[in-house]
């Protein structure tokens, strides 16, 4: 007999923040079982498919039993009986359930649970690892990405600039890269410390000094990676994402940035010069805010052939939206997030897109994150490329960089390593 769904299970559960969160178990008939956990956004783009939360009181309104309970009811009364290694079929199987352009009904929480839980089923009874279940034979490990400190609505540190990463653009395997990048987390606490600032981390990991300036956070970045012993540029590189849909104000269309109100024309020159005067920055994220299309476009006019511009609240990994974007000649990168669309393969088919208009993709954690390491099997069985996964503390950042090293140990060598694609740029 073939197996199939014998029963779904969903809970709430807790994410790194404290906030209630949809844990899902997918049981086969052969009696495996499959687990998943769903993160949850901060800094979230407009038209992201909708968490679903309870409202009232409970839990500052937070809670997620209705989205358990659409698990434990709806959702599972569809899939029993139903054979677990179609993944697009149950992905449209909760898509047509929902009924709503954005998942609002069942909740993508509930939804995205269940899809990454019923892959995880399939791949554990076939007895294979999710990467290879998910991927097949071209595996690739990705360039990460360290969010070593923490702005924005990340963190009390009052920098205007989300996240500044790092990355080892040179390293001979996926543990080099994690060895050069530790060694600059620990370099860059003792000179923060030596500075008089906080160490204490943000919500991904990464340290929330009250910096005064972006400026003084890379040019602190460059000291930490030169005192450690790497070269910048050469060995290592900075990504920056200054998540500018939050200081954008919609009304006056104006950026509110350190201390100034600048135009898309001018926050362009902003970059500009800072890309300039760092060379070392290769990647900027959301430099524009999701409303403001025709500041992306700008941007990506000016700057596409020099640097890396990731869209992640503008394009919320929503096939449509992208469509949008690509005509409209927005950006050269995607940031993938699968709560952003809600299903696994509805995020497949946004990285194929992705491939085949030439622009690059980086699978990404949320801020407030689980233990559950699906991302880093994700971005190896889809040869994304890039992905990044917070800072080189707090374990639910920390264990997707260790799955990496996991796979790679596995891998034995087979798996092939992704390098930044500055040939593309
Ligand atoms: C981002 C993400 C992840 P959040 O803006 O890229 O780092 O943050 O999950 O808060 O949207
Ligand atoms: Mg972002």
């Amino acid at each position: 007999m073939s197996t199939v769904i014998e029963n779904v299970k969903a809970r709430e559960i807790f994410d790194s923040r404290g906030n209630p969160t949809v844990e899902v178990d997918i049981i086969l008939t052969d009696g495996t079982l499959g687990r998943a956990e769903v993160p949850s956004g901060a800094s979230t783009g407009d038209r992201e498919a909708v968490e679903l939360r309870d409202g009232g009181s409970r839990l500052q309104g937070k809670g997620v039993l209705k989205a358990v309970d659409n698990v434990n009811t709806e959702i599972k009364n569809a899939l029993i009986g139903k054979r677990p290694f179609d993944q697009a079929v149950i992905d449209q199987i909760m898509i047509d359930l929902d009924g709503t352009d954005n998942k609002s009904r069942l909740g993508a929480n509930a939804i995205l649970g269940v899809s990454m839980a019923v892959a995880r089923a399939a791949a554990a009874s076939k007895n294979i690892p999710l990467y290879r279940y998910l991927g097949g034979v071209d595996l690739e490990l990705p360039q990460p990405f360290f969010n070593v400190i923490n702005g924005g609505v990340h963190a009390d540190s009052g920098i205007d600039v989300q996240e500044f990463l790092i990355t080892p653009v040179k390293r001979e395997s996926f543990r080099d890269g994690v060895e050069k990048i530790a060694n600059i987390y620990h370099t860059l606490k003792a000179i923060l410390a030596n500075n008089g600032y906080e160490t204490a981390v943000g919500d991904e990991g990464g340290f929330a000094p009250k910096l005064p300036s972006t400026e003084v956070a890379i040019e602190t970045l460059i000291e930490a990676i030169e005192t450690a012993g790497y070269t910048p540029i050469e060995e290592i590189a900075i990504a920056i994402d200054p998540a500018s849909s939050e200081f954008y104000d919609d009304a006056s269309k104006k950026y509110k940035f350190e201390g100034k109100e600048l135009s898309s024309a001018e926050m362009l020159t902003y970059y500009q010069n800072l890309v300039a005067k760092y060379p070392i920055i290769i990647s900027i994220e959301d430099g524009f805010s999701e409303h403001d299309w025709d500041g992306f476009k700008l941007m990506t006019e000016a700057m596409k052939d020099k640097i890396q511009l990731v869209a992640d609240d503008i394009f919320v990994t929503n096939p449509k939206i992208f469509a949008d974007g690509i005509k409209n000649d927005i950006a050269n990168s995607i940031l993938i997030k699968l709560n952003q669309i809600g299903t696994v393969s509805e995020s497949i088919e946004t990285i194929r897109m992705a491939r085949e208009n030439g622009y690059t993709t980086m699978i990404s954690h949320r801020s407030g994150e689980t233990g559950d390491t699906f991302i880093a099997d994700f971005a190896v069985a889809l040869s994304a490329g890039q992905i990044k996964t917070g800072s080189m503390a707090r374990s639910e950042r920390v264990e997707k960089y260790n799955q990496f090293l996991r796979i790679e140990e596995e891998l034995e060598g087979q798996a092939k390593l992704a390098h930044f694609p500055k040939e593309s740029l």
